[in-house]
């Protein structure tokens, strides 16, 4: 089996049941808060991406958001998927949402791809080969001061101290305007990969949202890491992260994390 268009054809093929169903009516509950939503196209999208791996590659191990963990428990790949990343956008019908789908091996992150399927970008990378949007090769910005930096800031109300991220954009106003809220942390991570935004620092997320777009920052030249400097931890509930090109990300932990 080819890995590479393995994994990019399970988001497109998700990619395809999300925009099927955008601007209709959609069945939706809440999860763990009244912010935290699932809908049926969620869960249609991810039986459709299990179904396939688990029927082709039944050795491998998997941890997907509205399912948890299945598969094959001591396998040395895992999938992590989020069927629908920016769930909240779709409902809303804001064109801001994706889908991702990355692997590990033994724990090291080993490809990812982010499908946004209302612009038909596949933003894609494996370790070691570089990161690609649509095939084209793909860098991080080469941005250097704050002050001209595009921020994504956000955090998850219910799992950080929100005083805390409120502190960083006092911290931060004081040199840039630009700072944006997407509302899904796998594409905006994919866009921090093309350079389109510069940095982006999030509390509260999982590790679904950001195993993909992960290997698709560092193979485009960025970095990627929690508040306190190291790699992100995949088997932790509620991860915090900081990225972007190696000045900016540098100038925020000075700024910030101090
Ligand atoms: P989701 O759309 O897959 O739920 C929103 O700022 C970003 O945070 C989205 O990527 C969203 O993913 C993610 N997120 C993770 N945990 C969340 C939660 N408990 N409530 C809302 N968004 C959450
Ligand atoms: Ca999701």
């Amino acid at each position: 089996m080819d890995l590479n268009s393995f994994i990019q054809d399970l988001a497109r093929g998700a990619g395809a049941i999300i925009k099927d169903k955008h601007r209709r009516a959609k069945a939706w509950r809440s999860k763990s808060s009244p912010g935290d939503i699932v809908t049926e196209v969620d869960e249609a999208c991810e039986e459709y991406i299990l179904s396939r791996i688990l029927r082709d590659c039944p050795e491998d191990c998997i941890l997907s958001e509205e399912t948890g963990s299945l598969g094959n428990p001591s396998g040395v790949r895992t999938w992590i998927i989020d069927p629908l990343d920016g769930t909240r956008n779709y409902m809303m019908d804001i064109p801001f949402f994706c889908c991702s789908i990355g692997t590990t091996l033994n724990g090291v992150p080993e490809c990812g791809a982010v499908y946004d399927p209302i612009h038909d970008e596949m933003f894609f990378a494996c370790r070691g080969a570089g990161a690609t949007l649509n095939g084209e090769k793909i860098s991080v910005s080469d941005v250097d001061t704050v002050e001209d930096a595009v921020i994504s800031l956000a955090w998850v109300k219910d799992k950080v101290d929100r005083g805390r991220f409120v502190e960083y954009i006092d911290e931060l106003s004081r040199e840039t305007s630009y700072f944006r809220r997407f509302g899904s942390a796998a594409l905006v991570m994919a866009y921090v990969a093309c350079g389109r935004v510069h940095a982006y620092l999030q509390g509260g997320l999982c590790p679904w949202d950001v195993a993909a777009a992960t290997v698709i920052i560092e193979e485009a030249g960025g970095v990627v890491t929690d508040l306190a400097g190291l790699p992100v931890d995949l088997d932790n509930p509620d991860i915090e992260i900081v990225t972007g090109n190696r000045f900016i990300h540098h100038a925020l932990m000075e700024k910030i994390v101090r």
